[in-house]
């Protein structure tokens, strides 16, 4: 295990778990080093430290390497008392990481949808397979708008990991899929994310216009 001086993020600034936890670091006030990181090309160094050959990836100041980004963002979480961002409640944590993960049910499988029209042969893409996650997709938007309501954030009165993981799920979607009109169909997610994009955090990690 090699010993760092400070803990090293390997993620790339297109992928939407890794902003989700740099959104974490950033409004945790937790200092982190990022380590750009292109898992697709044929040199990636990732399965060094991750065999699962996926970003984010923390590597701790010992060395050891934390994932996936629910791992991280929980972790950093616990590393200053400052704004919680999952409840303690037992309960109350469980609704939050239910929210979280319904986000990055979005981008797992928006991410296949794309994967299969990038990098598949036309000849062996499959359209039915394509539109079960679009589906996905499509579910997922409805439950988050249903749940959220008017209320002013997903969990509770204040800001926590449900609408940091949605403020990534939304942005990707503008970003990979502008075709689906979220914000016109569901206004109450609109009002969140724009508020969202105000914050240093979101703003800092905006994924790079291509
Ligand atoms: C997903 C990470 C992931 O798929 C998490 O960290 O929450 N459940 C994991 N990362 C992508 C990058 S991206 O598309 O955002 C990745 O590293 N893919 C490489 C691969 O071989 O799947």
């Amino acid at each position: 295990m090699a010993i760092l001086n400070s803990m090293k993020l390997i993620g790339s600034l297109t992928s939407p778990y890794v902003r989700k936890v740099r959104i974490v670091f950033l409004e945790k006030k937790v200092d982190v080093d990022l380590e750009l990181e292109n898992v697709w090309a044929a040199d990636t160094k990732i399965a060094l430290n991750n065999p699962l050959g996926k970003v984010p990836c923390l590597l701790l100041e010992d060395g050891e390497a934390i994932y996936d980004s629910r791992v991280i963002a929980e972790y950093v979480d616990t590393l200053s008392p400052l704004g919680k961002l999952i409840p303690t409640n037992s309960r109350e944590r469980a609704s939050v990481k239910t929210w979280e993960t319904l986000a990055d049910g979005i981008l797992d499988a928006g991410i296949l949808a794309r994967l299969e029209a990038t990098l598949r042969p036309t000849e062996q893409q499959s359209p039915m397979w394509v539109d079960r996650q679009m589906g996905k997709i499509d579910a997922a938007l409805a439950q988050m708008a249903s749940q959220l309501g008017q209320n002013a954030w997903c969990h509770g009165n204040q800001m926590t990991l449900a609408d940091i993981a949605v403020g990534c799920a939304l942005g990707y979607l503008l970003f990979r899929f502008p075709s689906i009109q979220w914000q016109t169909k569901y206004s109450n997610l609109d009002t969140l994310y724009q508020k969202l994009m105000q914050r240093t955090s979101f703003i800092e990690t905006a994924p790079p216009v291509a």
